[in-house]
């Protein structure tokens, strides 16, 4: 086999409790057959043997599957006399097998288990093209796509175990930016690849997304327009999606990136975010499917004098005025930061402003901005952070946990052998769809737990990778953009440092640092970015001592020598700050070297060359921010350490 199998490796346990021996029960549907299955595999692979003894009660210790029929995700896994009870839907049995055999795993003796996921969507969107190559990948080529069509492997088998077995339940398989063959997917061409794939990943409890292109009545259907109020528009998508979903089983729906980023929309027909999105809807709605509508759409040619316009403002400027207009069917797909998945922002305010919309958080996982998978950067605590984010808006629905209806990240997948390119970017997929079945799951426990599963339970070891981990998304920030700025990398690339790269670029993205000062200010003086949030935020954000001061430079210009809570100057602080994150990730680097004799030798030396690279940019990163900010500032480190003049 070319590939790991990451955490659902089960390792040999010397102890396994009694009830192991035995599994009664015979679940009906596919997918409870294959929790059946992954069950009897796994406990093999732990070392037990176990008997299994369809239908029958057993006067043994035994693990009984009770199978409900019905799509109800919600899964019990008890104590029953000397053994366990799972009793759910054919999908749930999978999430409780899966749960039994991690908590068999970490030598948990009964796990008991009574859960419902919070979201009815939790699902994986891949920025993988027909051709094989993946926007934004940092783990190889595509799994999905190999010479322009979909192919459907062991692999894909093995990547819905993988998701099932962390609670996940949806994945779009290819690009947003819809171009070359992919835009096919949608005619047929490929319709018996696409089966293949949805039929493999329904064995799993996994639906099957597909981007699509807006303007595709043109570019496949032959018509002059792609006006969504166009009567041979409307038919031209109520025809072909009733050959699409009549072919494919299993096909959840569309996700759909529409007048952003050279993307064609309904915009340029004059029409509505809204007018669009209900157009594909209505052509959707009765086969059940649903619409994911993006709403990353913003001005992406501003020119550097404009300082009114404000990437940071367009999702709320374009949506929260739409409110209500949507289909049921429609999902509002959110970034979780107004810009674009930097190292730190601000919750996107859009998602405390929809009241009759739902809405659809969207993290990535792609490390994209965060070191692209060769740096390590657990993401997870920042999730959780943002899915506690208060909006001081309605109380009982008040955190953003509470207020969307679904979550989905950009994958960090790839045909890589480990799958994530870094061995512990694995902890991500883990953790994401960990943290998408409940909102309330603490990032280090599933930290602990991914640790385990993945090298084994050694307690040095598991100290080790959660203590690199944890801290993970300060180091980074601290050696690269500080204070919530962003943007201080390689345009084009997004990796390493120039950070006034994007200022001559024209992506709206400025950070707009002289000599004097630093930041963008988007109070009501500035760009008014503030007021997108509820009275209590916006004051908040608005008064420069109220700001949290990891989002300054987000909020606020400010000179050099503003001081910070703790007496330093803005600048010291940004010097300080470089110097220990390159520290700290020296430090996470060391640790790990203390794992040679603990761990397989290849996984032990890829995570190494890793952090090899990382301490390469990480220098780097330190160096060129506080060289330009010296450079500019001709104020020296108070400490007087090395900076190049
Ligand atoms: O972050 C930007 C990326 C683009 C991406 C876009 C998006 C898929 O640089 O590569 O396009 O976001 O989210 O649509």
């Amino acid at each position: 086999m070319d590939y790991s199998l990451l955490w659902l490796d089960w390792k040999p346990k010397e102890v396994l409790p009694a009830y192991t021996k035995c599994i009664t029960g015979m679940p009906a549907t596919r997918q409870g057959k294959a929790a059946l299955r992954e069950l009897v595999s796994g406990l093999q692979a732990m070392g037990a043997e176990p008997e299994v003894r369809c239908g029958q009660a057993s006067s043994v210790p035994s693990i009984h599957l009770k199978e409900y029929l019905g799509k109800d995700d919600k899964v019990t896994l008890r104590r029953s006399g000397d053994g366990m009870e799972l009793a759910g839907s054919g999908t749930s049995l999978l999430y409780g097998v899966f749960h039994l055999l991690r908590h068999l795993a970490m030598g948990e003796e009964f796990p008991q288990w009574e859960s419902a996921p919070a979201y009815p969507i939790r699902m994986l969107d891949h920025w993988d093209n027909a051709d094989g190559s993946i926007e934004r990948g940092y783990a190889g080529l595509s799994f999905f796509f190999r010479d322009g069509k979909p192919v459907c492997t062991e692999r894909t088998r093995d990547y819905a175990r993988l998701l099932a077995s962390c609670g996940l339940n949806g994945c779009c398989i290819n690009n947003v930016n819809v171009h070359g063959n992919a835009l096919k997917l949608l005619t047929g061409s490929y319709k018996r690849e696409l089966k293949r794939i949805a039929l493999c990943l329904a064995e799993y409890g996994v639906s099957l997304w597909l981007c699509v292109s807006f303007s595709a009545p043109m570019e496949l259907g032959g018509l002059d327009t792609a006006d969504p109020l166009d009567g041979e528009v409307k038919r031209w998508w109520k025809e072909t999606c009733l050959h699409l979903f009549t072919a494919i089983p299993n096909l959840a729906g569309f996700l759909i990136k529409a007048d952003s980023e050279g993307r064609p929309g309904p915009h340029t027909y004059g029409r509505t975010q809204a007018e669009g999105a209900n157009m594909l809807a209505d052509a959707v709605s009765p086969f059940g499917g649903k619409i994911l509508w993006r709403c990353f759409v913003y001005n992406c040619t501003q020119d550097w004098r404009d300082t009114k316009t404000d990437r940071a403002r367009a999702q709320c400027d374009h949506f929260a005025p739409l409110d209500g207009q949507f289909r049921d069917n429609v999902y509002l797909q959110i970034k979780n930061g107004p810009v674009d998945f930097q190292i730190r922002e601000p919750v996107s305010p859009l998602l405390g402003r929809l009241e009759h919309t739902a809405s659809l958080l969207e993290f990535q996982i792609a490390q994209e901005y965060t070191g692209q998978q060769r740096h390590v950067c657990y993401l997870i605590p920042m999730f959780r952070e943002i899915l506690d984010f208060r909006f001081h808006s309605r109380p009982e629905r008040d955190r953003t946990a509470d207020r969307i209806s679904a979550v989905c990240a950009v994958s960090n997948t790839g045909n890589d052998y480990n799958w994530t390119g870094h061995d512990l970017a694995a902890a991500n997929l883990f953790g994401f769809g960990l943290i998408s079945w409940d909102p309330a799951a603490d990032p280090a426990e599933i930290a602990r737990e991914w640790s385990i599963l993945t090298f084994g339970d050694d307690p040095a070891v598991t100290e080790t990778v959660t203590g690199i981990l944890l801290p993970s998304r300060e180091v980074y920030e601290k050696y690269s953009s500080p204070l919530g700025i962003g943007w201080m990398c390689v345009p084009e690339t997004h990796y390493g440092p120039s950070p006034e790269g994007f200022e001559f670029d024209r992506w709206g993205t400025y950070i707009r640092a002289n000599h004097r000062e630093i930041g963008v200010e988007r109070g009501p003086e500035g760009t008014g970015f503030t007021e997108q949030y509820s009275p209590e935020l916006a004051a908040m954000y608005r008064g420069v001592a109220s700001c949290p001061e990891e989002l300054l430079l987000f909020f606020h210009r400010l000179p050099y020598d503003y001081r910070m809570k703790d007496g330093r100057t803005l600048l010291q602080r940004i010097y300080d700050d470089h110097f220990e994150g390159y520290e700290e990730a020296a430090a996470m680097s060391e640790a790990w070297d203390k794992l040679a004799d603990k761990l397989e030798p290849e996984v032990f030396r890829r995570v190494q060359e890793r952090f090899r690279e990382q301490l390469r940019c990480a220098a780097e990163w330190r160096d060129v921010v506080n060289t330009w900010l010296y450079r500019l500032t001709m104020i020296p480190d108070e400490k007087g350490r090395r900076i190049y003049p």
